[in-house]
Formats: structure tokens, C-alpha cells, sequence
């Protein structure tokens, strides 16, 4: 806070819901807390606790040798950056605005060439969660510019370096996440199954939720197998696993439940099978999807 002014500086450009969470919460740190928000009015909660509000961008940015942008996409951040230029030299910017790969590798780029040092970061949470271990900031980026800044970033949370690649924390989100839509989409289709049967949803959920133990290793195997292009019979043989698909595709189409994805699994069995491979195990499906797109 003002108070101690040996304390690190840090200055955080934009205070939405989730960049007033990350300035309030450096602000409790002790953290000399600069911050700068387009509409200024948002300021004035973290002036009451202690953080200095500048006037515009580019001052806040000159306050502090690490600066810490969290604005609502990526077009906000050029337009704010193009504001700040050349202040920029010599620090280290954060950027933890959601955004694609390509993005963070352009920002990184621009922050380069006008001679500072760049992380990008992808939040894993949501704003009432900064400051503790439910909350997760993915980063890749300058390894030394994380180096020096860590202790003032693990202040936000939970963070993970991913490499110098500043576009792999971008990679990650967008793995992390697909993985939850791609296993909970599945999941609705599978409660509506259960309910059309006169199931209880809450009670297979449950049951599910106990299986889950058993997907850790299946996960590092499929993936070693993929890694390595050797593959044994995981969820057993191929024909084996693709005479039940035509049985839970009928099912699914008696009870009115989607049957898109599992169609697409059986046509990938049948291929593989076709291919000669059938005492081969599911992870050997990646191949098919290797040559695709
Ligand atoms: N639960 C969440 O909030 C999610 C959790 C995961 C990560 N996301 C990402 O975090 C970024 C910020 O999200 P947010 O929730 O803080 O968003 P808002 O509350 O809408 O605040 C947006 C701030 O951005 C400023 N802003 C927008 N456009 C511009 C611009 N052209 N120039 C300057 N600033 C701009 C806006 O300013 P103002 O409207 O108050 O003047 C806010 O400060 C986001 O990437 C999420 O995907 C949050």
C-alpha cells in the first residue's frame, strides 16, 4: 500500500469485474497498486482501499515496472496499448485478457518491438476467486520476466508456466476448456437418456462421478500411445469395442437422445477395423484423425 514505499509496484490497466478483483487484491497484498480504467469512475472502489488511479494509460504504465492488463478482448488491448507506445520500455507487460493463440503472439510481437518483456496469461476462474487456490493463471511467455515477477503473479492465485511460446498459455486455455464442453455436452445427452428412461439424473451422476477415479491413467495412456504410435487394445480390441456402438446408437435413437457423436465413433471404429487394425484399442483412432483437416 502508499504506506510502505519500498513496496513492489504493480499497475493493472483495466478494472471490469475481474481486473477491479486483481487490483484489489494486490492492493491487500501491499502491493504499491497503480490503476487506470477507460470509464474512471470505476477507479474510485480501489482509491478507497489504497490504489492511486491515473488519468490515463499511459501514466499508470509509467508508475510501475510491471503492469498487468486484464480488458475485455483483444481489440481493447491494441486500442490501449496503441494509447500507452513507448511508455512501455523497459517493463513488463501481463497480458490476461482472453484471447486466441495468435493473439498473444501478435501482442507479443508489438511489446517486443517497443522494447519491453511479455507473459501472456489465461484465466482459469472467476473474480470473486482471485487471491485463492480456486483460481488459476495460465502463463507462457518471457521465462525471465516470470522469474522476476513471480512472487507478485502467485499473488493472484494458482499460476502455471507453460513456456516461452507466449502463445502456449492461449493453447492450454483453449485445451483445458474444450475438454470440459466436449465431456459435459456429452454428459446432458447422456442425462436426458437417463431420464427418458424413468432414471434418476442426480443419483447416475453420482455413480458417474465415482467412475471418474479410472480416467487418470486411461487419459496417460491414450496419450502415451498416441505419443509413441504404439497402441494396445485399450477398452479392449477395436471389434470388440465396435459391436456394442450399433446397439447404443438404436438405443439412443429409441429414446429421442443425439446420436451424431457416436455415429462418428462407430465410423471411425469400422475405418480402423477396415484398416486391418481391429485388435488395436480406441487411442488408435488418432491416426484417422491425424490425416484429416
Ligand atoms: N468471470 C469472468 O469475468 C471471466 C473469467 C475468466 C477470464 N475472463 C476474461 O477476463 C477479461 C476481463 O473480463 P471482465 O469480466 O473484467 O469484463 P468486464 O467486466 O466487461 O470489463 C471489461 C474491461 O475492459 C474495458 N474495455 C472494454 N473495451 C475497451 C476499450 N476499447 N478500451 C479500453 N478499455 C476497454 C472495460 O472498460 P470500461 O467499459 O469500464 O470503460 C472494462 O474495464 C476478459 O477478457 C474475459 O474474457 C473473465
Amino acid at each position: 500500500g502508499i504506506l510502505n514505499p519500498a513496496a513492489s509496484r504493480v499497475t493493472v490497466l483495466g478494472l471490469g469485474s475481474m481486473g477491479s478483483a486483481i487490483g484489489r487484491t494486490f492492493v491487500e497484498r501491499g502491493y504499491r497498486t497503480t490503476v487506470w480504467n477507460r470509464t474512471a469512475g470505476k477507479s474510485a472502489p480501489l482509491v478507497d482501499v489504497g490504489a492511486t488511479a491515473s488519468a490515463t494509460a499511459a501514466e499508470a504504465v509509467a508508475a510501475s515496472p510491471l503492469v498487468v492488463v486484464c480488458l475485455l478482448d483483444g481489440a481493447a488491448v491494441d486500442e490501449v496499448l496503441a494509447s500507452v507506445d513507448d511508455v512501455v520500455a523497459g517493463r513488463v507487460l501481463v497480458n490476461l485478457t482472453s484471447g486466441s493463440p495468435a493473439q498473444a503472439r501478435a501482442d507479443e510481437r508489438w511489446v517486443s518491438e517497443h522494447g519491453a518483456e511479455y507473459i501472456d496469461g489465461k484465466i482459469m476462474g472467476d473474480p470473486p476467486y482471485v487471491g485463492t487456490p480456486n483460481f488459476t493463471v495460465l502463463l507462457s511467455g518471457s521465462r525471465s520476466a516470470f522469474d522476476a515477477h513471480e512472487s507478485a503473479l502467485r499473488v493472484l492465485g494458482g499460476v502455471g508456466y507453460h513456456g516461452e511460446d507466449p502463445g502456449f498459455a492461449a493453447v492450454e486455455f483453449m485445451a483445458q476448456v474444450a475438454m470440459g464442453y466436449e465431456m459435459l455436452i456429452g454428459f446432458l445427452h447422456v442425462l436426458k437418456l437417463v431420464r427418458a428412461e424413468g432414471g434418476d439424473v442426480t443419483e447416475f451422476a453420482q455413480r458417474f462421478a465415482g467412475s471418474l477415479a479410472a480416467y487418470p491413467p486411461l487419459l496417460t495412456g491414450i496419450a502415451k500411445a498416441v505419443a509413441s504410435g504404439e497402441y494396445p487394445p485399450d477398452l479392449g480390441p477395436l471389434r470388440v469395442q465396435a459391436a456394442l456402438m450399433d446397439d447404443m446408437i438404436d438405443h439412443r435413437e429409441s429414446v429421442g437422445v443425439e446420436t451424431m457423436r457416436m455415429r462418428q465413433v462407430k465410423e471411425l471404429m469400422d475405418r480402423r477395423i477396415a484398416d486391418g487394425h481391429g485388435e488395436q484399442g480406441f487411442s488408435s483412432l488418432f491416426e484417422l484423425l491425424a490425416k484429416e483437416g
